[in-house]
């Protein structure tokens, strides 16, 4: 059995489940936001982490079905979170199939009308490997995309080849700081100089700005004192199944 076919089956027995991720307003760890995260729940191997394959499905013909799935789960969720009173946004990853078949800003706006999700409350995270697609197209799309009202954030930033071409290029809403960045910050002072300095150029573009890979409360104070309004990390919460993270974050809301 190739993995790509049993990744096919794993679709069909629903093997697929979404974790959550918390984002903070890191002055006062308030929750803002959670990234959605694909996990395969294999019978014999158990979680499956999408670094193993999520490279082959974005190369294989099950691509658009488990983007689609994806996309859809974490909007029925964030419109159940939002139905009980949570003002928490939802990110997901966009896969690089989305923007070359069919019409993404088509299927965005079919899920926001069919689910009654408040368009402010979707976010998407896009890798530099998407914008290095027709770039015509993929600045229409954008566009289109936050016509609805839904923000685009650029992931991983910094560790591509051309980031700040793509900033001025793109219309985003906000970055993501790469955890490669924030994991030696303390310890490290180019890692320093790069955060502080992708900071002040998020303000300056006025982009919101999101720091990845926060492991402990001194990297958070850090970014804090730099400026950095938003963080995400194992500090604050791990990825983890939907039941656990309403229990963690939104029971007490
Ligand atoms: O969750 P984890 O850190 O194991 O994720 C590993 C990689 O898989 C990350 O690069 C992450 O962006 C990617 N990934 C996780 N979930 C999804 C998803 O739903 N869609 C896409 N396209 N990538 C995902
Ligand atoms: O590529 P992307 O930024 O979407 O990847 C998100 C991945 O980062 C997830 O797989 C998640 O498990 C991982 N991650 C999130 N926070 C931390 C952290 O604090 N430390 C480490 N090592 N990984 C993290
Ligand atoms: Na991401
Ligand atoms: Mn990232």
């Amino acid at each position: 059995l190739t993995l790509e076919r049993e990744l096919a089956l794993a679709a069909d027995r629903r093997e697929f489940e979404l974790f959550y991720q918390p984002q903070v307003r890191l002055i006062d760890g308030s929750l803002v936001g959670a990234e959605a995260l694909i996990r395969w729940r294999h019978p014999v191997r158990g979680y499956v982490s999408p670094a193993e394959f999520m490279p082959v499905v974005n190369t294989s013909a099950l691509s658009e079905r488990i983007a689609n799935w994806v996309m859809e789960t974490a909007c029925r969720q964030a419109r159940a979170w939002e139905l009980s009173g949570s003002d928490v946004r939802v990110a997901i990853n966009l896969s690089p199939s989305q923007l070359q078949s069919g019409d993404l800003a088509h299927s965005v706006a079919a899920l926001l009308e069919a689910t009654g999700l408040t368009p402010s409350l979707l976010e998407i995270e896009v890798t530099e490997d998407i914008l290095l697609h027709d770039e015509r197209r993929v600045l229409e799309m954008f566009k289109r995309i936050q016509e609805l009202g839904v923000r685009i954030l650029f992931d991983d930033f910094g560790t591509g080849y051309a980031s700040l071409s793509y900033l001025k290029k793109f219309p985003l809403d906000g970055l993501k700081i790469d955890r490669s960045f924030v994991f030696g910050l303390l310890s490290n002072s180019d890692d320093a100089a790069i955060v502080g300095s992708t900071i002040g150029l998020s303000k300056q573009l006025g982009l919101t700005v999101v720091a990845e890979g926060i492991e402990n409360r001194a990297t958070a104070d850090f970014l804090v004192s730099m400026g950095c309004e938003e963080g995400q990390g194992y500090f604050f919460g791990r990825p983890m199944p939907a039941e656990a993270f309403e229990k963690q974050f939104l029971a007490a809301e």
